[in-house]
């Protein structure tokens, strides 16, 4: 274990690559290299790309690697298609798309299919990302397929999230500003080479611009305010911390137009996601998600297996013959399940630096 951290430290490609693979396991072994992941790193942005399929996601990454590598930066994507098998097609359109990074030791692209994964993607791009940083990736990018209501959360686990939109690709602003404002950082429409771009671009404008108003539903506290929208930096100051503002720009990630600026607007971004007040809450919000998740499953096992014991019929039929209310019962299944999942594992109560009640 110490010995493949320390080969990913020093840059060894096939060391990294094998991780990831691990990473995507269970078992105790893994179990420890993740802890010693999540132990490890926490310094480095990680930014988001989110968006409907064919918008041009990787296309623009693509456009954006090309810029970080003339400033040095080594670069670690991950690469997320929500329908695909890890053979598939599109993840294939992905690599080739990025191809020409592809032989650059300093570029780093690996491609997660979520085909059969109910909901261990968040954890898998949190890993992978991990490693990345761990090998010492900086940004770390990760792309990802989803507009307004959407399953696959890795936004959530950026801590610079770039919406990108185009024509005929999410038109429906009202869908996308309920789903995706509160993580937006940016808002990027694409392919503005084509005629009906122009308009997407300022509904888009209309809808996001300047917006300093927004609720930070799904993220903690803070007061990031990239200000390259055009207030004087003295409204920073009375920003709330519940409010942010939300960055729209206009590219063609297929020849390039634009990206410049966007790349500035990112930098921005991932300066102030650096600050070390911010840098912490970010991480806090990260690790607060990992352990959400695993105890959820856990949770949803041990009530899975409470609802199929068939002692419960008895409390079924109470229901239906109305002698208690859904709220009581269900209230009842919760506690049995939280009660199992004790017995399961009493040293849970053990947590170190927590007080018994
Ligand atoms: N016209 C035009 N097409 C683009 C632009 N950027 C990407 N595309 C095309 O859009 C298609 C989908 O691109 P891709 O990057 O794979 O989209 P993704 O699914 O969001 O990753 C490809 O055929 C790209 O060549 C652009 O700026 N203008
Ligand atoms: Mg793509």
């Amino acid at each position: 274990m110490d010995e493949l951290v320390d080969q990913i430290r020093r840059g060894d490609r096939r060391s990294l690559a094998r991780a990831m693979t691990l990473v995507d396991g269970v078992g105790p072994d893994v179990t420890e290299l993740k802890d010693r992941l999540r132990q490890s790193t926490g310094d480095v942005p990680w930014w988001g790309f989110t968006g409907p399929p064919g918008v041009g996601k990787s296309t623009l990454i693509d456009a954006l690697v090309t810029l970080l590598r003339r400033s040095a930066h080594r670069t670690g994507i991950i690469a997320i298609d929500p329908t695909s098998p890890v053979s598939g097609g599109a993840l294939l359109g992905d690599r080739v798309r990025m191809m020409r990074h592809a032989v650059d030791r300093d570029v780093f692209i690996r491609s997660l299919a979520t085909r059969g994964r109910e909901g261990g993607l968040s954890d898998a791009a949190v890993h992978c990302a991990r490693l990345l940083e761990l090998a010492s990736y900086d940004p770390v990018l990760i792309e990802t397929v989803g507009v307004g209501q959407n399953e696959v959360d890795v936004a959530s686990v950026a801590d610079v999230c770039v919406v990108v939109l185009g024509p005929g690709y999410g038109d429906d602003i009202q869908l996308i500003k309920a789903g995706l404002l509160e993580v937006a950082d940016v808002v990027v429409v694409n392919k503005c080479d084509l005629p009906e771009a122009g308009r997407l671009l300022k509904e888009v404008h209309s809808a996001f611009a300047g917006i300093v108003g927004v609720a930070e539903a799904s993220r903690l506290p803070d007061p990031h305010t990239p200000d390259s929208a055009g207030s004087d930096a003295e409204g920073d100051e009375s920003v709330s911390a519940s409010v942010r503002r939300v960055e729209v720009l206009g590219v063609e990630a297929k020849s390039g137009r634009g990206v410049e600026e966007l790349l500035d607007t990112l930098m921005e971004a991932d300066r102030v996601a650096r600050e070390p007040a911010r840098r912490q809450s970010l991480h806090d919000r990260r690790v607060l998600g990992e352990i959400r998740r695993s105890a959820m499953k856990r949770f949803e096992e041990s009530l899975d297996r409470v609802l199929s014991n068939p002692t419960y019929r008895a409390h079924v039929d109470r229901l239906l013959h109305g002698e208690c209310s859904l709220d009581m019962m269900a209230g009842r299944f919760a506690a049995d399940a939280a009660t199992e999942l004790y017995r399961e594992s009493p040293d849970a109560g053990d947590v170190p630096g927590e007080d018994s009640a």
